[in-house]
């Protein structure tokens, strides 16, 4: 792959901004692996041609999703219930046949979503690479297959369960380098009236939130529905609507079916429009970008840096993916955070991807509550501020860096 051409037209990039060495964002690892840690150049460029903003290297896949996956989709509650919704709007939407559905979910990880179809008894087919997070889906009865998607599993799973009607992916899409090839197979495994539902966090949120922590190995893509209409219809499908969405920070979901079957919302032109306002489809807002970027890291570290030097207590609130890129491109460490908690089991007793801070388990921060802690999960902010009552009566506070570094 070359680093200077867009994975989707081949056409030049320009770059963007350069986040340095990082680590894999989910890369959790114990001491005796520090010395063999693994690290990318991770940097962001434009493509004019196809409009999408993208990491100009990725680590191979297998790198990322194999048998030992740390991120388990089910950890937070307002996810099961955001998917439980999900899955609710595609039962009660046109889209749904009363006869024969056969719903097929990418990258659908421990069944958060898919389960819902499960349950109901629908014909379905979870696709999912990680093994470990696979297993606990198959624990939940339903169809998975553990395998990269790609054109010619498209046609293995025609041969074997026929085409789908609703063909659905949540954060997955925007991990995907090899996208032409996807959408290929995706074409070919859809009914004539069938429809792709995808959702994925937005780049009109994280240019307006500035959360450039969305920017970590797995997602090689940032979509904008600018982006998303003009990739597909390249294949003849058409974006038939968008709906925006409050989970990971300000996501977008997109329906896309074959050209013409359906209607298209008038939500497609009036969201498109709004891309072209905020300058979407231009690199000068990419630029500034940048700046806003090295300006929060700029005044996180000095925030941390004083709180320090007042002789208070920092913790991390969540080892998450985006965690790994604010850590290793402000260089902050164990000097400054001193440890970070988090439920996910397999990441507890580990160490942070690059900066190695410790990662506890829940009940340690409940015994050790910090004076600050930093909400490394700030799209699950809801969910935590209503769980940390206590910490916060008893005068614990949270930081965050978006849309600018502050004290909660
Ligand atoms: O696309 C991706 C998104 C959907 O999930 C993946 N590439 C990887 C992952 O990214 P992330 O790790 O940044 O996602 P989250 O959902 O922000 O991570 C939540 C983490 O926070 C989990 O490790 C669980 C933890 N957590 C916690 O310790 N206490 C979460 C909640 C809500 C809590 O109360």
């Amino acid at each position: 792959m070359n680093k200077n051409l867009c994975k989707v037209s081949s056409q030049p990039i320009i770059s963007c901004h350069d986040f340095g060495k990082q680590p894999l964002g989910n890369g959790f690892l114990n001491k005796e692996e520090f010395d063999k840690e693994y690290f990318f150049d991770m940097a962001i460029g434009f493509s004019k041609e196809s409009l999408l903003l993208q990491l100009l290297e990725q680590p191979e896949n297998s790198e990322m999703f194999h048998e030992e996956y740390a991120f388990f989709s089910s950890t937070s509650e307002g996810m099961k219930k955001h998917f439980k919704k999900f899955s609710d709007d595609i039962f009660n939407s046109k889209y749904f046949n009363n006869d024969d559905n056969f719903v097929v979910e990418l990258g659908c990880n421990d069944g958060i979503l898919i389960d819902n179809f499960a349950k109901k008894n629908i014909r379905h087919l979870g696709i999912e690479p990680s093994l470990n997070v696979a297993d606990v889906a198959r624990g939940k009865g339903i169809n998975v297959i553990s395998k990269f998607f790609e054109k010619k599993l498209a046609s293995e799973i025609i041969s074997k369960y026929g085409k789908a009607n609703i063909f659905m992916a949540a954060n997955v899409m925007c991990h995907i380098p090899s996208l032409n090839d996807v959408i290929e197979g995706i074409k070919l495994l859809l009914k004539p009236n069938g429809v792709i539902i995808f959702e994925d966090p937005y780049l009109g949120d994280v240019i307006t939130k500035k959360s450039y922590d969305q920017f970590y190995d797995e997602h090689v893509f940032i979509f904008s529905a600018l982006a998303i209409q003009k990739l597909f219809e390249k294949f003849n499908l058409e974006l038939i609507n968008l709906e925006p969405q409050l989970t990971h920070g300000g996501s977008m979901r997109y329906y896309l079916a074959h050209k013409g079957f359906y209607e298209k919302s008038e939500n497609v032109d009036k969201i498109i429009n709004q891309e072209l306002n905020l300058g979407l489809n231009k690199e000068i807002t990419f630029r500034k970008f940048s700046d806003d970027v090295k300006k929060s890291r700029n005044d996180l570290i000095k925030l941390l840096k004083s709180l320090k030097k007042e002789g208070k207590t920092i913790a991390g609130y969540a080892a998450t993916s985006k965690s790994t890129t604010i850590l290793n491109y402000c260089g902050i460490g164990p000097d400054l955070i001193d440890y970070i908690t988090d439920t996910t089991p397999i990441k507890q007793n580990k160490f942070s991807p690059g900066m190695h801070i410790p990662i506890v388990d829940y009940e340690y921060f409940k015994n050790n509550p910090p004076d600050y802690a930093f909400l490394f999960a700030w799209n699950h902010s809801k969910e935590i501020m209503e769980k940390e009552k206590d910490f916060m009566h008893s005068g614990g506070k949270f930081l965050t860096h978006v849309p600018e570094v502050r004290i909660l």
